[in-house]
């Protein structure tokens, strides 16, 4: 990690108001103006994996506009994201609409750039198929992994529409490519729409168990978490953040909506209690400016890239006490 006296946080300047000037993420530095990362914020705008509404090619630069008002200082956890690691955006992943491979290939070699740079990548979809090559740059360096997956959709089906490589699939195909570690992996928020209850035993074959959002009616978060964090036990964890997760009162910015999902106080209930895991990479993805309104997905998409920022700098002190 760099020392900490070097490390260059969020712009700063008395005459310019937070609303003024290009958006980077969080108004941080770009990657290019300071000498190496610890992590590197990074939009990966692609859709062509998506299923029913499109537009989540247009997701990074949303987020980004929304996380203007992100602060320094965190109240819960008593901690400063942006000045204990080296914080920058690292400008998107270009990659073009046509080829979904070729997409997935060039994101993987993009996100291994900047892993093998020491890196660790806090990624803005996107559709959901960018977990994919996010994985595979993941599981090179640090062996199968923990997922923790916030979704209100399984995305461990196969094939639709003659394609394997979709915002479905991303997880039956990391599972199929031995980049997690199937005991290790947890789903929450599940609620959408199933053919067929094969389908959940193809989950479960896949590594996960599910977190339902009527879990959140009937039991506690404490208890929740408790289930979850015993689930990814301990060892290298990442996180993918579908926003679709969100109700769409709270999240209506985005490709597949269903309803009854949790809230965005409950989701940022749980985030906060993650402290001490040892994150090594994140997405939240499938965010469609198109279909949303005031930026309220915007800024929830923004708010839980800084918890999960804030969360990587706090690996190494004590997490929640399960028992507690
Ligand atoms: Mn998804």
């Amino acid at each position: 990690m760099t020392s900490t006296s070097d490390i260059v946080g969020q712009r700063h300047d008395p005459e310019a108001p937070r609303y003024a000037g290009i958006a980077t993420f969080a108004l941080l530095p770009r990657l290019e103006e300071v000498p190496r990362a610890d992590v590197a914020v990074v939009g990966i705008p692609f859709d062509s994996g998506t299923s029913f509404r499109p537009g989540a090619r247009f997701g990074p630069a949303h987020i980004r506009e929304n996380s203007r008002q992100l602060h320094p200082y965190h109240q819960i956890h008593d901690a400063y994201p942006f000045r204990d690691q080296q914080v920058v955006d690292a400008g998107d992943i270009a990659v073009g609409p046509y080829g979904i491979e070729r997409a997935v290939t060039a994101i993987q070699a993009g996100a291994e750039k900047l892993t093998s740079q020491g890196a660790r990548i806090m990624a803005l979809g996107g559709d959901h198929t960018i977990a994919l090559p996010l994985l595979r740059a993941a599981a090179a360096q640090h062996g199968p992994l923990a997922v923790l997956h916030f979704d209100a959709h399984l995305d461990t089906w196969d094939v639709l529409h003659g394609e394997s490589i979709w915002h479905g699939s991303p997880f039956r195909r990391a599972a199929e490519e031995g980049l997690m570690d199937l005991n290790r992996c947890q789903h929450v928020g599940i609620r959408g729409g199933v053919y067929d209850p094969s389908e959940l035993d193809d989950d479960r074959k896949a590594g996960f168990e599910i977190v339902r959002s009527e879990e959140f009616q009937e039991r506690s978060i404490a208890s929740i978490v408790e289930q979850v964090r015993g689930r990814l036990g301990t060892g290298p964890v990442y996180i993918s953040v579908d926003i679709d997760v969100l109700d769409p009162a709270h999240a209506p910015g985005t490709g597949t909506p269903e309803v009854a999902g949790i809230s965005t106080r409950e989701f940022f209930t749980v985030l906060r209690k993650l402290r001490g895991l040892n994150i090594v990479g994140a997405d939240v993805v499938e965010v469609a400016p198109a279909y949303d309104h005031a930026g309220v997905t915007g800024l929830a998409a923004a708010h839980t890239a800084w918890e999960l920022i804030t969360l990587m700098g706090l690996r190494d002190t004590p997490g929640e006490d399960p028992n507690s």
